[in-house]
């Protein structure tokens, strides 16, 4: 795909996916005020919308029966939910966040707590209402994202690396980690996004498996980035993997192996897409972009 089509299919899945988050969440003004004034501001505050734009992707790959929106929204409030609980004081202690203070700095720590609490049913309650006519897919895709979002993927991922580099650097438990922190919020998308195509089976499979690779070599990225890019460029503080001494791939196996990972897993990622039988050709350009993004 050239880059001028990539590009303007890119803005076009971005503005549905920014539009589709202002007006299927709650208006700032909503009571209790605050709460959702904090819900919007994380939110609004930007981000590349990578998850939402997966899931849009995946399904246009296919042949949408169902609007994807509602899917697309419950996993960005998924992802802005953990980012806000991530920042807290207790967790990662990060005042910047997609270029604006943290929520908790913005507004306070009980309001971000609950900011982050109120986004998680919501996302479940896109996914039971927007399909509500389609009893079996909204059932899939709540299964889909509780299991991505759980206790041994995204939750349970946070925990094992809530010790850091201190609670013991084996290559078991760093796998453990990227599985769970980072590649089942990208993972997920594209499963969610296929079942809303009408994909069969096995390229709902070959989705999941684009995705989970995908997401690995996304995290390698971010570390990589995290050791030579600057803050303005990323929106968040940067150093702070090895200043706060995160267990990260680079700092276990180093750089040129990162590379090479990545490398890999982007070539394993685009061999499940180019498998599928729907029109992939947008998703494999993007996650051969995501390999090389700067930010
Ligand atoms: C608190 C349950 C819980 C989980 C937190 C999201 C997370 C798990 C931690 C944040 C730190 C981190 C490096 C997570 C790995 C996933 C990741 C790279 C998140 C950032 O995603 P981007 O770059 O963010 O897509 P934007 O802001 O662009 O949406």
């Amino acid at each position: 795909m050239d880059a001028a089509r990539f590009q303007s299919q890119h803005d076009s899945l971005i503005q549905a996916a920014e539009l589709a988050l202002r007006t299927l969440t709650p208006a700032a003004d909503t009571r209790p005020a605050r709460l959702h004034a904090a819900m919007r501001y994380s939110l609004e505050a930007g981000g590349k919308r990578l998850r939402p734009v997966l899931c849009l992707a995946a399904a246009q790959a296919f042949q949408p029966a169902a609007d994807a929106r509602h899917a697309a929204t419950a996993l960005e409030c998924i992802h802005t939910y953990s980012l806000i609980h991530d920042d807290l004081p207790c967790m990662d202690n990060s005042d910047l966040r997609r270029g604006r203070p943290s929520c908790h700095k913005a507004f306070d720590e009980a309001t971000a707590l609950l900011a982050g609490d109120a986004l998680l049913p919501l996302a479940f309650a896109l996914l039971a209402e927007g399909y509500a006519d389609r009893p079996e897919l909204s059932r899939r895709l709540v299964a889909e994202l509780a299991h991505a979002a759980g206790s041994t993927l995204l939750v349970g991922g946070q925990t094992e690396d809530m010790g850091g580099l201190a609670a013991g650097a084996d290559a078991d438990r760093l796998e453990f980690i990227l599985l769970g922190k980072t590649a089942a919020m990208l993972s997920a998308p594209l499963a969610m996004g296929a079942l809303i195509g009408g994909a069969n089976a096995a390229d709902v499979e070959h989705c999941r498996l684009a995705g989970r690779a995908a997401g690995i070599a996304f995290q390698l990225v971010d570390d990589l980035l995290d050791g030579s890019a600057n803050a303005a460029q990323l929106g968040k503080p940067v150093g702070a993997d090895a200043q706060n001494g995160k267990f990260t791939y680079p700092g276990l196996h180093g750089i040129p192996a990162t590379k090479a990972r990545i490398q890999a897993l982007t070539d394993e990622a685009n061999a499940h897409l180019a498998a599928c039988q729907g029109d992939t050709s947008f998703l494999l350009a993007l996650i051969t972009r995501m390999a090389s993004r700067d930010r």
